[in-house]
């Protein structure tokens, strides 16, 4: 190749690059560094953000990774003391109760729906996964804020023990003991903050605050933070669930986004 001609593919592959980041830039973001050497296809295609979840490949695992924004880790002197319990403290359930009084050695968390291979994990095998901890600030919507730290699994790793989700996943639901239930986006799922928390404080979850396993999903409000978590569920449609616009509180009027 002459030394012209080679300039001019330069020139142009420049070109293109810097559309692609317009366009990525435009289309909420995929940071492309300069080792990038190949384009993955921007998220938004057929049916909005919400349909992207192909399969939890690599390539799609990373291109809803990147940009994500984290929130704010804080040190732990700065954890506020008297943590409040906000809302149910001991569901009255049955089953709960029962599952309590063993010390949840029998609770047993199922993951179903559109997954290769739907499991049911108990909590020593939770902990047993690689694990997260995260100082982190709690803003419930009723207006209080409260720092604490989180120690859990990874959704994405509970998934990916499920063996991934299938292409036509674009929500999963979590049910709760005690009658709440949520929704959430693929993109939640896969944020690097998003985890299953079983500790809190360098302790086991305690009691009020949804022993054994709650949600930390840290860009949304408190009542994206689901506690008592009974089961998870992937499903393409959250018609069926409670009144169909895809989680308790906003069956209720809240915003079912309820994040930054
Ligand atoms: N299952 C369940 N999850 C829940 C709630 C609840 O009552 N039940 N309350 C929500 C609200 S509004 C907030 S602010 C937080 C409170 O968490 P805390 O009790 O650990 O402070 O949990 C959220 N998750
Ligand atoms: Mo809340």
């Amino acid at each position: 190749m002459k030394k012209k001609s080679r300039n001019k593919v330069a020139e142009q592959s420049k070109l293109t690059r810097r559309q692609l980041m317009t366009r990525a830039g435009a289309l909420g973001g995929l940071l492309l560094t300069g080792c990038d050497t190949q384009f993955y296809k921007p998220p938004v295609v057929r049916d909005g953000l919400m349909g992207v979840a192909d399969t939890l490949t690599m390539a799609s695992q990373r291109m809803l990774m990147s940009n994500q924004q984290l929130v704010q880790e804080h040190d732990v002197s700065e954890i506020t003391p008297n943590f409040p319990v906000w809302n149910q403290s001991d569901p009255d359930d049955e089953e709960y109760q029962r599952l309590k009084a063993g010390n949840y050695e029998e609770w047993r968390l199922p993951v179903s729906g559109l997954v290769n291979n739907p499991i049911s994990l108990s909590l020593e095998e939770l902990k047993r996964m690689p694990s997260r901890t995260q100082t982190t600030m709690h803003i419930c919507e009723q207006g209080w804020s409260a720092i604490a730290q989180w120690t859990g699994a990874p959704l994405l790793s509970v998934l990916q023990a499920a063996g991934g989700i299938q292409p036509e996943a674009k929500y999963i639901m979590i049910d709760a003991y005690g009658g709440w239930y949520e929704g959430y986006d693929m993109f939640d799922v896969v944020h690097p903050q998003t985890i299953l928390a079983y500790g809190m404080n360098g302790k086991d979850l305690p009691l009020g605050n949804g022993a054994p396993l709650r949600l930390r999903v840290e860009r949304h409000c408190g009542y994206k933070q689901l506690k008592f978590i009974k089961s998870i569920q992937v499903v393409s449609s959250v018609e069926g669930f409670g009144r169909g616009t895809g989680g308790l509180n906003s069956d209720f009027g809240f915003h079912w986004y309820a994040g930054a």
